[in-house]
């Protein structure tokens, strides 16, 4: 990729985009176009068209999509399946008839099957059922590697695809609802360390910032608003049997990893797709004992079965992007510690 070029960073206000710019602009790249939903609805069609035939973008990072956690990839199933796929075919689509050399699709590693061998390979995809969790998210991010594959067999262009394991950073969705598990520990542990040292003020404040989900009232007391969400002064309320194993990459390793495949490889040395991760995993209550020592909580944790585990295991096996000299450098503490940082320079 040329400094100069004319690099469209699709979804630059989520996770994945604003980490992707920073890196983009860090490293001297001056023409970055981006533009918000309410600008361009990557949904429609035609509106998509018509900023290609006018922006012209060279280079194409597509990080936008209907993304969240267990919870809303299980509810808003509708949603995930439609939004996902019409965004990357219509991005694929108009790619290719306005001339773009490169564009990256990002997915995700629910792609592979829920009982895929560990570590998961890339040549996994599609040799078993999927998680059902997540079964709308994954067909759809599934019909976008196989449009940039295609694409790139019949058209001859060079679109490639990355799948990233679970992300994490600033800028992350913090909404207890519709959040992954990261975050949301993040601010669960917070908030149930204010509230063990009764600082109900905080406690609004933190409310007030950023929406919570499940509809609720604000104008509760914050002890009962928030025992609403599993948190007591005795103790806070983990989904699930805290069993499952998940594999975190900071979300600015991600965008290194990103910008160095858009400026060294295509599609005939990468292929179908290339995982993206750390190669090693943890246990929920792993990651949530971590998150408790780093904000000092010191009340107890419990578990709530009646929500669901997910799959059990995906870990990436991630020698192939390795071969081709990258690998992450954030550890899970550090990452962990900057996200917390981050979450408390906002309130
Ligand atoms: O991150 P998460 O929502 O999604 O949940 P997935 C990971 C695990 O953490 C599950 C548990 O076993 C949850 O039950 N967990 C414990 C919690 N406490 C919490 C909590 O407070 N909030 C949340 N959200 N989880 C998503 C997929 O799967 O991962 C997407 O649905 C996508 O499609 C994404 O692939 C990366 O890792 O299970």
């Amino acid at each position: 990729m040329e400094k100069n070029a004319k690099i469209y960073v699709a979804g630059h206000r989520g996770l994945v985009g604003s980490s992707v710019v920073r890196k983009l602009q860090n490293d001297g790249y001056a023409k970055v176009i981006t533009k918000t939903s309410k600008e361009l609805d990557l949904r429609r069609q035609t509106d998509v068209e018509v900023f290609f035939e006018r922006e012209r973008p060279e280079y194409v990072i597509l990080a936008a999509a209907k993304v969240g956690g267990i919870l809303a990839n299980s509810t808003y199933t509708a949603e995930f399946i439609y939004d996902n796929i019409i965004i990357a075919a219509n991005v694929v689509q108009s790619a290719y008839r306005y001339g773009v050399k490169k564009l990256l699709n990002l997915g995700s590693s629910c792609i592979y099957p829920k009982f895929a061998p560990q570590p998961i390979k890339e040549e996994h995809l599609l040799t078993g059922v999927l998680e059902p969790t997540n079964e709308p998210y994954a067909v759809a991010k599934i019909a976008a590697i196989k449009l940039c594959r295609y694409y790139n067999e019949q058209y001859g262009t060079n679109f490639i695809s990355g799948m990233p394991t679970n992300l994490y950073g600033p800028h992350d969705n913090f909404n207890l609802e519709t959040a992954h598990v990261l975050p949301s520990l993040v601010r669960k542990f917070h908030l149930a360390k204010l509230l063990i040292q009764k600082k109900y003020d905080e406690i609004k404040k933190d409310l007030n910032m950023t929406a919570v989900g499940f509809n609720l009232n604000l104008n509760l007391d914050p002890a009962h608003l928030l025992e609403k969400l599993g948190i007591t002064t005795e103790y806070l309320m983990l989904w699930g049997s805290g069993e499952p194993y998940r594999e975190f990459l900071y979300v600015d390793d991600l965008a290194d990893a990103c910008i160095f495949l858009m400026e060294r490889y295509n599609y005939k040395e990468i292929g179908e797709c290339v995982n993206v991760g750390t190669g090693e995993d943890v246990k929920i209550k792993e990651l949530a004992s971590l998150i408790q020592k780093i904000v000092k909580y010191e009340g107890a944790i419990k578990h709530d079965a009646s929500k669901p585990d997910g799959t059990p295991k995906k870990l990436l096996d991630v020698s192939r992007l390795k071969s081709l000299g990258w690998q992450s450098k954030t550890s899970l503490k550090e990452g962990l510690r900057n996200t917390y940082d981050w979450y408390l320079s906002r309130l």
